[in-house]
């Protein structure tokens, strides 16, 4: 298995309980690295530019209008396999799914609220990667 990147995203619900540090343990837990990272308030506009795939989607709406309400952590991990590692750590998008361990079952408030983002496949981390983060600002 590959060394790769992947895009994580610490959301509104986890910034605003002051779990950013909880979550960042599990990740270095399951040994990814947290190669960058910066806490940035989002706007709708920016937040629905970042989630374009799902214009069509009955909870784009919602889901922009929560992203910019508070800040937000934005991450390179940096692993083996870390793309699947990382959304094996998340769990499952609706908490109720969610295996026990992961983030979501312990942090989730709601399958709209799910505490954390990660990509899902190496052409769209490579992608939201460069939304967030220039070269210089991702140490490995
Ligand atoms: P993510 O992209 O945030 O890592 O999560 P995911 O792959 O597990 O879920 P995805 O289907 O890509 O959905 C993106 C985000 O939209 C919100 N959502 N709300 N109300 C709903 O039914 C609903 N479904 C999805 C969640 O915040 C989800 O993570
Ligand atoms: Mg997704």
């Amino acid at each position: 298995m590959a060394t790769e990147r992947t895009l994580s995203i610490i959301k509104p619900d986890a910034t605003r309980r002051n779990l950013t540090g909880k979550i960042n343990a599990k990740f270095e837990e399951a040994g990814l690295r947290i190669i960058a990272q910066k806490r940035i308030q989002l706007t709708k506009a920016q937040a629905g530019e970042f989630y374009a795939v799902h214009k069509e989607r009955p909870f784009y709406d919602e889901l922009c209008e929560f992203m910019a309400s508070a800040p937000v952590v934005v991450q390179v991990l940096e692993g083996e396999g870390a793309i699947a590692k990382n959304r094996e750590v998340m769990g499952a998008t609706n908490p109720a799914d969610a295996a026990p361990g992961t983030i979501r079952a312990e942090f989730a408030e709601s399958v709209g609220e799910n505490s954390v983002h990660g990509s899902d496949a190496p052409e769209t981390a490579a992608e939201e990667i460069s939304f967030y983060f220039s070269g210089l600002e991702i140490v490995g």
